[in-house]
């Protein structure tokens, strides 16, 4: 059964894959599962027939038979477990990848939230200024650790997992910030993930719903 995925119906990113449709399409790409889209406007999306489906009024969804499923690390990990490529064989490498997802999503993406929030729902309040330095701080402490788990090698832990397509997708969000410069080894592991066919074509697919609405006006 050919799953049926939602995006925003106009990208506010202008295509540039921020949005966390991307790590889905990502994985469905690296798992060769075939997928639909259906797109969804910012006022469908809290409308009851897209709430049912997501009790938050948000994308991405993810929707195969008699499943639905919401929230983007749930529905990669669901993509992980049921097609060959994303997690490893061994039990104990597929926890410590398993790990590697929430840690992306629990430890590292926080932080990096914040620094939307302060940027874009809290940019005209007072004390923004002041509490910027502290949020940039607090990415700057994460990407370290993070840096230094790295190292020099490819991927986090052996070879490319659904662990590393969440870590990349996460770290994408700071493309637009440059924080990312400070750390060569983590700017080339988010090149190394973007690099890779599966990304590509999830990144042109969903590149194209933007130039698709743009050119309808
Ligand atoms: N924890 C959930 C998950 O991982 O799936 C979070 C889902 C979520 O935040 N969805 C956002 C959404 O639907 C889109 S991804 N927002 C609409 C709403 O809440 O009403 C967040 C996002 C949005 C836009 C950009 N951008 O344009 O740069 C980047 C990321």
């Amino acid at each position: 059964m050919i799953p049926t995925i939602t995006a925003f119906e106009s990208s506010p990113d202008r295509g540039q894959g921020l949005a966390r449709d991307m790590r889905v399409r990502w994985a469905l790409e690296e798992a060769g599962q075939p997928y639909e889209v259906r797109l969804v406007s910012f006022s469908a999306m809290k409308k009851p027939a897209h709430m049912a489906l997501h009790p938050f009024g948000q994308i991405p969804t993810y929707e195969e038979g008699d499943l639905v499923l919401f929230e983007s690390g749930a529905i990669v990990f669901h993509i992980a477990q049921h097609h060959a490529g994303l997690l490893p064989d061994d039990p104990n490498a597929r926890a410590r990848a398993i790990t590697w997802m929430f840690a992306s999503l629990n430890t590292v993406e926080p932080p990096i939230f914040e620094l939307q929030t302060a940027k874009f729902q809290e940019s005209g309040k007072p004390w923004t200024a002041e509490r910027m330095p502290l949020v940039l701080d607090r990415i700057r402490g994460r990407l370290d650790q993070l840096s230094k788990r790295l190292g020099d090698a490819d991927w986090l832990d052996g070879a490319f997992s659904a662990g590393d397509l969440m870590m990349i997708g996460v770290l994408l969000r700071l493309k637009p910030s440059g924080l990312l410069d400070a750390f060569p080894n983590l700017a080339a592991y988010v090149a190394r993930g973007e690099a890779r066919p599966a990304f590509r074509r999830a990144f042109a697919d969903q590149l194209a719903v933007f130039t698709a609405s743009q050119a309808r006006g």
